[in-house]
Parts: structure tokens; sequence; C-alpha cells
């Protein structure tokens, strides 16, 4: 977008926030108030230039695109907006004038952490991309007090602590109170019949929470379009009553008021016992329902009539987590605009699409029948009613197939199936990549896969690699603006110009200085935050995404040990000296998760006390991955470590990042490794380990035996028997046992001693290979020249073409002036 401010006034409107807001001059202010003044300065040019769009009075008719998504992380926004909008130089100059330095205001801002992993990051990655592909498309999700929790490491182990990201985070949300809705929890259901002979359902007895929406900007790169997330705040109406004091009931009001509050207060409790599971429902049905009952009167407001509403908006769901808003929109529409079924039930389906975002059976999400009416009833007779006829069908497609109507069935075994009433209801179901999208069709929905195997399809993630690549990668980017121009910015496919760069030494030789400055950096944050000094000469290989069995921080770790004994066995073995980088949050109840973690601790600190090794083997657990982090981790990568058993990591979108910007995959065939294979080629990356066929015919066998394996093979033997020991002082018998234990048929369920062989070849050859730093450069040149594929923009332009069909901004670029 282009800038018609000038350094002069964006000075001016920062001192006069100051003066307003804190009453103080530049001289006087705090780091804290100079950053909220700058922010509050763009806020109020992005407000301006999103007013030409999104007014409160009937305005624009082009279809919206609704995003519904539990989690969205968006990181940090103050240096995203101004990339976007091209403002930064100025701001940098007019702070400068105020003898601030923006750099430092970037690094004090907060991540907005209000997700969890890849899910939450791809829903911002897409809203950026909507914005930027000039499509109508917003958020909606939950203002949550606590975003994902701190990560501290504390004698090897995680701790847990709050993120109160509002104390400072709150300069980008606009609060909209009076747009507020309400929502009703528990009570109980009325029957009557009209006079015109219609069933009406009257809902009593009702607890009420009020949804309170605080809007964040979605800046577009160059692009005139602001689109918006809505988060909303849970409140209750209740106001502190003294005359209920005085009756004793004071009490019981205000736990009333608390209940409603605790609804938005923290990100996704455990999913463990009933309590939370409630609290998780009530988190959901909340802003599910504030946003459809505030969509349907928008559309009404605006049009007049329902009768077009699905041709006005393609509502989204992100994972099974927003399925409430296929029963709630059908409530809305017959209870509230006396419609029938029928015609609620095409307008919520032709509306409705969703993303299935894993395979992992315990994160297939079900909710007791029981809980499930006894807070929401309405909802609960509702779905009643779509398993119902969804049960007549099934009668007439599979009137022999007991079991896959079963499989298929919304309510069964007193539970009821969110994904089926999902697969069920939407228009289009997709995958997250070609392998995934396979998977879904053949192992997760194959009956509905029989039935309609048109509403089936994939689109492979993408990432907002403005965002790595240019803003966190400045150098490379400028070397790349240098090469083949500055079009790559917008048309990330322009990257492929750079492989007719592949044997220019000079070009080789300067993408390996900007790496090695990359390096640099990376290490004096380590340095400085950790106190470990790194040797930027090492390679700096990267593990990086949440702690979980089937990424297989584990199998690095062991290999790691596999090293280790090397060198202990034979002080002049010729390894490349390495800095294996580990970052990964572990689920707060997940224990073997966080005995991984104190196990990747542990080994950290005895190779460290050992001087034969500590200059040849580091291990570094960079604490509390988060977006921020993974922007300094990123451009700093040479390997990429994406080693997820085959058929259980759905894309991964790391992958992405550390490719773009040059990294060089070990990978299994799993997820989106399989089109970065397609991309780069074999010569390109490191690939190892089974295929998803292959563990399908092990699994199927039943006789995969990982003791026996251990004791066939001399590495892994000597590997496990150091690790049924002491490790820098530290027993690991459960993360032991988890690989070999008693009945070893059940153990190492994500076959890491079966992949070892094959990755530690892998390996190998990755040492080899970085021995040749002209073939190493050229494979990195030829990564970042391939990595285009896996930008936001194109995935969100295939949604919109083949999901959601909504066209971009008509007249798109007209205004582009803020
Ligand atoms: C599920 C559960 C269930 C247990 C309670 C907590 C919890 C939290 C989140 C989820 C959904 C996880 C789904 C997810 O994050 N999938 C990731 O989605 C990425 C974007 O599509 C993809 O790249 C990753 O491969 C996939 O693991």
């Amino acid at each position: 977008m282009n800038m018609t401010h000038t350094t002069t006034e964006i000075r001016e409107a920062i001192r006069d926030k100051l003066q307003r807001h804190f009453g103080r001059d530049s001289e006087t202010a705090t780091q804290k108030q100079i950053y909220r003044a700058t922010c509050s300065v763009l806020r109020d040019m992005m407000t301006e230039q999103w007013m030409k769009h999104h007014c409160d009075e009937p305005g624009h008719e082009e279809k919206e695109v609704i995003y519904l998504s539990m989690e969205f992380l968006p990181g940090t926004s103050l240096r995203n907006n101004l990339f976007n909008l091209n403002v930064t130089e100025i701001f940098r100059d007019a702070l400068d004038q105020l003898g601030f330095d923006l750099e430092k205001l970037q690094d004090m801002e907060p991540d907005a952490g209000l997700g969890n992993g890849g899910l939450g990051r791809l829903a911002s990655c897409y809203l950026d991309a909507l914005a930027t592909q000039r499509i109508f498309g917003h958020g909606m999700s939950i203002c949550y007090e606590y975003g994902i929790f701190k990560q501290k490491i504390r004698d090897g182990r995680q701790e847990e602590l709050p993120d109160d990201w509002l104390t400072l985070g709150d300069v980008w949300l606009v609060p909209k109170d009076d747009e507020f809705e309400e929502v009703r929890f528990g009570g109980k259901l009325e029957e009557a019949w009209t006079t015109e002979g219609k069933l009406k359902v009257t809902h009593k007895g009702y607890t009420t929470v009020v949804a309170l929406p605080r809007d964040m900007l979605i800046t577009g790169y160059d692009s005139p379009l602001l689109n918006t997330l809505r988060l909303w705040e849970s409140t209750s109406p209740i106001t502190i009553d003294m005359k209920l004091f005085a009756e004793g009931k004071y009490l019981q009001s205000m736990e009333e008021k608390h209940m409603a509050e605790v609804i938005s207060k923290i990100l996704y409790p455990e999913d463990a016992h009933r309590e939370g599971k409630l609290l998780r429902m009530k988190q959901q049905y909340f802003f599910i329902s504030a946003s459809m009952q505030y969509l349907v009167k928008k559309h009404f407001r605006q049009y007049g009539t329902l009768d077009n509403f699905q041709d006005k908006l393609a509502i989204h769901i992100n994972d099974t987590h927003p399925t409430m808003a296929i029963p709630e929109l059908i409530r809305i529409f017959v209870d509230e605009y006396e419609m029938d079924w029928n015609d609620a039930w095409d307008k919520v389906r032709q509306c409705i699409s969703y993303t299935n975002h894993t395979v992992m059976p315990e994160a297939l999400e079900s909710w007791p029948e029981d809980l499930f009416r006894e807070t929401l009833p309405r909802l609960h007779s509702l779905i009643q009613e779509i398993n119902r006829r969804q049960h007549i069908r099934l009668m007439q497609n599979f009137p022999n197939e007991e079991s896959l109507r079963n499989e298929m069935a919304i309510l069964a075994k007193g539970q009821i199936r969110m994904a089926n009433l999902c697969v069920e209801s939407a228009h289009t179901v997709n995958g997250v990549s070609g392998l995934h999208s396979q998977i879904i069709r053949k192992d997760l929905f194959p009956g509905f896969a029989r039935e309609t195997p048109g509403k089936f399809t994939g689109v492979t993630n993408g990432i907002a690699y403005r965002r790595w690549l240019c803003q966190a990668n400045p150098q490379l980017c400028d070397l790349i603006e240098e090469l083949i121009g500055g079009r790559f910015r917008k048309d990330a496919s322009e990257l492929e110009q750079l492989r007719k760069y592949e044997d220019d030494k000079n070009v080789l030789r300067r993408l390996s200085e900007i790496k090695k400055s990359n390096k640099r950096n990376l290490a004096s944050y380590v340095e400085n935050t950790m106190g470990i000094r790194l040797d930027a000469d090492s390679v700096f290989d990267v593990q990086v995404k949440r702690l979980h069995e089937y990424k297989r921080q584990l199998l690095n770790l062991m290999h790691i040990l596999y090293l280790y004994l090397k060198i202990k066995e034979n002080p002049n073995s010729d390894l490349c000296p390495r800095t294996f980088f580990f970052a990964a949050k572990s689920a707060a109840g997940y224990h073997i998760a966080k005995e991984i973690i104190h196990l990747a601790n542990s080994i950290a600190g005895m190779l460290e006390k050992d001087p034969a090794v500590r200059d040849r083997l580091k291990v570094v657990f960079l604490e509390n991955y988060s977006v921020s982090l993974s922007e300094r981790i990123m451009p700093a990568a040479e390997v990429s470590e994406q080693i997820s058993l085959a058929g259980k990591e759905a894309s991964g979108t790391g992958n992405m990042k550390l490719m773009i910007n040059g990294a060089l995959t070990v990978g299994t065939l799993d997820g989106a490794n399989v089109e970065i294979l397609r991309q780069v080629g074999n010569e390109n990356m490191f690939l190892f380990g089974m295929t998803v066929e292959e563990v399908e015919a092990l699994v199927r066998s039943g006789s995969y035996d990982p003791w026996n394996l251990m004791q066939s093979d001399a590495d892994l033997s000597a590997i496990l028997r150091l690790l049924s020991g002491k490790i820098d002082g530290v027993r690991f018998t459960e993360v032991f046992h988890s690989l070999t234990a008693g009945d070893h048929k059940n153990s190492d369920a994500y076959f890491i001693l079966q992949d070892f062989a094959s990755y530690k070849e892998a390996q190998q050859k990755v040492d080899q290979a970085y021995r040749d730093t002209l073939r190493w450069n050229r494979m990195s040149l030829h990564n970042i020249a391939g990595a285009g594929l896996f930008s936001a923009d194109r995935a969100v332009l295939e949604y919109a073409d083949r999901i959601w069909h909504v066209p971009p901004m008509a007249n798109g670029g007209s205004d582009a002036h803020i």
C-alpha cells in the first residue's frame, strides 16, 4: 500500500498520543508508553482504511468468508502491520527523531498466543493471505485472557506460567461493546403447537452469558483491504446487586458471574476430566453462538431477507472445534426466523465447509451426550434430528452394512461425534496435504467417501511467507530481490527463477554468508538468554514443533546419543560439528512428552560436561517456543527435522518455513514433505523411513517386536543401554520403557527403532553433503526456489476457488492509499 503520510506527521501523531493518553512527552515517556502510542497511531491509520470497506451501514455485497477457529496465533503485529502497509521506514525515522528505536519496541511486543500450534498459526496465515488477496474474510474466535502458557525450563523440566498477553497486547484490539450478543446455557425446552400447526420450541430457565467483541484488524500485504479477527470476551449480565447481598444471595449471584467470566479466561483447558470438558464445551458454544447470531443479524439488517444468506457467506470450520455452528445456525433459522427444517438445513449445508487437521484418534472430538443435553438442550435436540435423518438415508444407501452405518453415525455409544456431524453437514471436506487428503478418504471417513466422493478434496497448507522470509530474514530477502526483482513478495512462485543461479558461485557464496550471519544472530540470542556459547561454524540442525510422540523428537535424541557414543568410542571419528536445536511445548498433562523434554535437557547437560564432546556435539533446548521465537530460528537453520511416523503428520508447516529460509529437510514421506519432495527432487533432501504403506503392512502383520530389533542391532543396543542408565544424573525409565516395555509388542507405538537405521543413514548423508559447501548451498538455493508453492496466498486462492466460491474484491487496487 502506498503511503501518503510524512515522517513529521507520524512523529507528531505519536507525540500527541503520548500527551493525551499518558500526559508525557518524548523526554519523559517510558518505553511502554512510546510502544503504546506508536501502535495506537498505526491502529488509527488501519481503522481509517478499514472504514472504507466495512462500515456498519449496509455496504458492499461481495461474498465473505467466515473462518471459525478455536485458535489463532497471530504472534506479534507491529512489525507485520508496518511491513504490510509499507510504512516501516517512516515510523522508524519518526521514532528516531523522538529518540526511540523501532527494533526495541518491536522486541517488547508480547505474542498473541491464542493457539497451541500448527492449526492456530495456519488460521492466522490464512487471514493475512485473505487480506492480501483482497478477499473479504474474517476470523472468529475467543478473546482468551491467557493464551498458550509460557514455558520455563527449570532443572531441565518444563514448567507452565500464565501468559497475560493482554497487559500490552490489547493495543491491537478495538472493543465493540455495542455489538454484544447473548448466549444461553442450560435450561429446559418446552414444545407447543402454534395455531398454524407448527411445533414451536421454547427455551426456558437458561443462564445468559454476554459476549463482547474485541476486533483485531488484519492487514494484507500491499492491499487496500483490511479484514477483522473478531475475538469474543465473555462476561455476565449480572451486576452487583446490594439487595441480593442483604438477602444472603450475594455469593450465589457472584458465582454465576464468575462462571460466565471463566469461559474466555484461558486457552483450551485439559481434555481429561469432566469439569474441564464442560468448560471447553461452553467455550465452543459461547463463541459459535455469538458469531452465528451476529452473522445472521447483520445479514438480515443488510438484505432484509435470509433467502440469499448462503450466497453471501462461506462459513469455514477449522477442525471440528467449531462444529456447533451447524446446529446453531439451524436453531436461529428455525426458532428465531421460523424457517422450515428443510430450508434451514439446505442453507446451512451450502454455507459450511470443514478442514480436518489430524488423524490422531485421541484428537477427534466427541462429547458425552448427557453432558451435552444438559448444557445445550436445544442444540442436542437438533443434532438428534440430523442424526435421525442421516440414519434413514444410511439404511437406504447401506442396507446390509451395519458396521459401516455405525461408524458413520453422529450419535453412538452415548457420544456425539463431531467429525461425523461435520462431514454429514458440510458441502466440502478437505485435508491439508495430498497424502493426508487421501488418508481422510480411505481411513477416516470411508463411508462418506463412498456416498459422496465429490465432497472430499485437499488443499495443501501454506504459510505467510513474507513474515518468515521478508520480515525475519531481511538479508536473504534483499539478495533475492537483487537477483530476481521484487515481484516474489506478491507472487511466491517467482522464487522459481532463483534456479538459474544454481551454478553461480558468487550467489552461492553470498547465500552462505547470509546464513552464517543469521546463525551468529541466533547464537547471540542463545548466549544472551541462556549463557551458552555456540559455534556458528557447526551445522545448525533444528527440530521445532509441539512435543508429541508421533513427531518423534525421541528419534532425533536417540541419534544424538548414537553420535555421542561414536565420539566416545573413537575420539577421532570424522563428524561435522553440529548444534541440535530443539524447541517444543508439551501439553501440561502429557507425562511422557514432558519426560522427553527433560531427556533433551539432560542430554544437553551430559554433552556440555564432556570436554571430548562439547565442541563437536551440542544440544540446545530453546525455552518457550512461540511465533516470535520461530522467527528467530528459521533464518538460521540449515537442517530441518521433519521426522514424524509416515501417516501421522497431517501436513506440517514448520517444514515450509524452514525450507523457504534455505534449510534442507531430513524427513519421512509424511504430510507436506511429499510435496517438498515433488518441488526439489530426491537429490535436494534427505528422505528416510517407512512409507505409509510399509507402516500399514507392519501394523497389520502384528509382528513388530522392538525388543528383538534392539537385540539384533548393535547400535540400538548401545543407545538403549545408555538410555536405561542415568543421563546427567537422571534416570529415564518411562522413556526407556515406552520403547521396549514388558509386552514388547505394545511398545514403540511410533516405530522409532524400526526407522532408526534408515534415519542414521540419512544423517550420514547430511554430514557428507555439508562438507561440500558449494553443493550444500546449491541444494539450499533449490529449496528456496521450490518453496513458492507453500505460500498461503496460493492456498487461500485454492480455497476461494474450489471451496468457498468467492471472488477476490472487485476493482481491487483502485484506492490502495492510506
Ligand atoms: C486437538 C486437541 C485434542 C486434545 C486436546 C487439545 C487439542 C488441541 C488441538 C487439537 C487439534 C490439533 C490439530 C492440529 O494442530 N493439527 C495440525 O494442523 C496443522 C495445520 O494444518 C498441520 O500442519 C499439522 O500437521 C497438524 O498436526
